[in-house]
This record gives structure tokens, C-alpha cells and sequence, in this order.
């Protein structure tokens, strides 16, 4: 008799469980589309991707429309590259000019951040892949407080880029 009562609080239990599994499904899948309206935390413009050798040099407009400064503390793009950072090319006095990884970027309120050819631009080193022109490439934008932000990319040529 204890040996039944236990079976069926047992199978109780795993139908409750199974039922609450597909609620949540639900729920996170409505929750998902809602937060990638949510997770448009910067608007994106003029995405230009140049592509040399196993490298590549991303150009692209956050503009932040919000009242608070946004912290981009890292960008990623699995699909394409071993790694990506933010990198910053500096000119000396000698006219040399180096590459330099940058911790973070700050997009201020109610402003916009630019990268671009000689300054600013996020790297991608360690191509999976041939890219050519016209192929779409998707960089994650990783924020301060943990929310993330997709961001499609076109590959151009060096001259096509303004
Ligand atoms: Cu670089």
C-alpha cells in the first residue's frame, strides 16, 4: 500500500512537472519576442565590414536615443570569427600607426558613437571562412547589465566604404 502511494505521488509529480515544463515553453517563447523589440538598446547604422586576409575590420553608427549613457563592454561574432574586440588605430607623431584593443565604448545619451576607417573599429581576427562582398555577417554587441544586441553587417570593399 505505501509502495502505490508513493508510485502515484511519483506520477503526479512528473505530470504536474511535464504540464508546468509546456507553460513555461510558452511563456519564454512569448517573453522572447518581446525582448527583441526590448533588446534594441542602440540604433545602428552604416554597417560596413572589410575583410583582409584572415581579418576583419567592422565600420558602423550606434546612436543611443535613450536618456542614459549605453556600455558596450564586448562583441562577439561566432559565426565568422575566433575573436572580436574593439580596437582603436592610433597615429604617433611619427606617422606610424598601430592598433590598439579597447576595453569598452560608451555610446552618450541622447548621442551616437562612430566607427570608422583610422579610428574606431571593431576587429575580427581569425576568420572561420572566406568572406566576399555582399555577405551578411552577424555581430553580437554584448552591454553593461547583461543584454545583448544583434547586428547585421554587409562585407564591402575597402573603396565602397565612406
Ligand atoms: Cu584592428
Amino acid at each position: 500500500m505505501k509502495k502505490f502511494a508513493l508510485g502515484f505521488v511519483l506520477a503526479t509529480t512528473l505530470l504536474s512537472s511535464a504540464v508546468s515544463f509546456a507553460e513555461e515553453a510558452a511563456t519564454n517563447a512569448a517573453e522572447n519576442q518581446a525582448t527583441v523589440v526590448a533588446q534594441e538598446v542602440l540604433q545602428v547604422a552604416n554597417q560596413a565590414l572589410v575583410v583582409t586576409d584572415k581579418n576583419a575590420a567592422g565600420y558602423l553608427t550606434l546612436t543611443n536615443a535613450d536618456a542614459k549613457d549605453v556600455v558596450v563592454l564586448g562583441v562577439t561574432a561566432g559565426d565568422v570569427a575566433n575573436k572580436a574586440e574593439f580596437h582603436k588605430t592610433v597615429t604617433d607623431e611619427k606617422g606610424v600607426s598601430t592598433m590598439q584593443p579597447v576595453d569598452k565604448i560608451v555610446v552618450p545619451a541622447g548621442g551616437s558613437f562612430e566607427f570608422k576607417q583610422g579610428a574606431d573599429h571593431i576587429m575580427l581576427t581569425g576568420l572561420k571562412g572566406a568572406l566576399k562582398a555582399g555577405d551578411k555577417v552577424k555581430v553580437t554587441l554584448h552591454f553593461e547589465g547583461g543584454k545583448t544586441q544583434d547586428v547585421e553587417f554587409v562585407v564591402k570593399n575597402p573603396g565602397d566604404v565612406k
